[in-house]
């Protein structure tokens, strides 16, 4: 993939912040694995740090790097958080979940001091919109909330199942007018099943944003 480099290099940047002794957040995707593989370095050159991780894939990688992991469950606060996203714009404003961890990465990203995004340029928009939403449902709620998220919204599948997420929820990927994120937000999070969604609009602090070779930080 062409944007790797960018993504190492955006992951490098957001890994320059973690010092000796903080509780890391380790997101997930292909952006934040970058992230991951760079604190591991930086753990085998000596630096002493912990992390939870927002998916069972992030936390395998990070285990296999030598970073100690701790229960995410355990921790009621997380220093800094890194992790990627589907779409960003100037406000901060970030669409996540294609990765399908935008549940456990919110939980994460609230309960830290601070939440950085990694991308590469591909990313940056002026304002989110075009990607599509995802929506953590209930699978007990599948059809009610099918028909309450609108005639743009469709089930993720995967291998002709509907996709599991590590909490054991499906993914409806939505298609909504994001003319007012935060009311579209607000909407979600008041229907029962809904478990979360991909619109991060008060969680991200600051983004690392590499594009051809250039990083580019934005903080709010
Ligand atoms: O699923 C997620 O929330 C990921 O962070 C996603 O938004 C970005 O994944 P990528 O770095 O592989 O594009």
């Amino acid at each position: 993939d062409p944007a790797d480099f960018d993504k190492a290099a955006a992951g490098r940047a957001a890994v320059a912040e973690v010092q000796d002794g903080m509780l890391v957040g380790l997101g997930t995707g292909s952006t934040a694995t970058q992230a991951i593989r760079a604190l591991g370095a930086r753990v085998a050159q000596g630096l002493a740090v912990r992390a939870v991780a927002t998916s069972r894939a992030s936390e395998a990688l990070a285990r296999q790097l030598g970073i100690v992991m701790l229960d995410f469950a355990d921790v009621p606060r997380v220093d800094l958080t890194i992790d990627g996203a589907d779409e960003i714009d100037d406000r901060l404003y970030a669409v996540k979940g294609a990765g399908g961890a935008m549940l456990r990465e919110k939980v994460v990203a609230a309960a830290s001091d601070r939440m950085v995004v990694i991308a590469d340029g591909s990313k940056r928009v002026a304002t989110i919109g075009a990607a599509r939403v995802p929506v953590e449902i209930l699978p007990f709620a599948h059809a009610s909330l099918m028909a309450a998220l609108g005639e743009g919204a469709v089930l993720r599948m995967q291998a002709n199942a509907p996709y599991l997420t590590d909490n054991g929820n499906w993914i409806a990927d939505g298609r909504f007018d994001l003319h007012d994120p935060v009311e579209t937000a607000a909407w979600l999070d008041t229907i029962p099943g809904v478990l979360g969604h991909g619109l991060f609009l008060t969680e991200v602090d600051g983004a690392y944003i590499a594009d051809a070779g250039v990083v580019s930080r934005l903080e709010r």
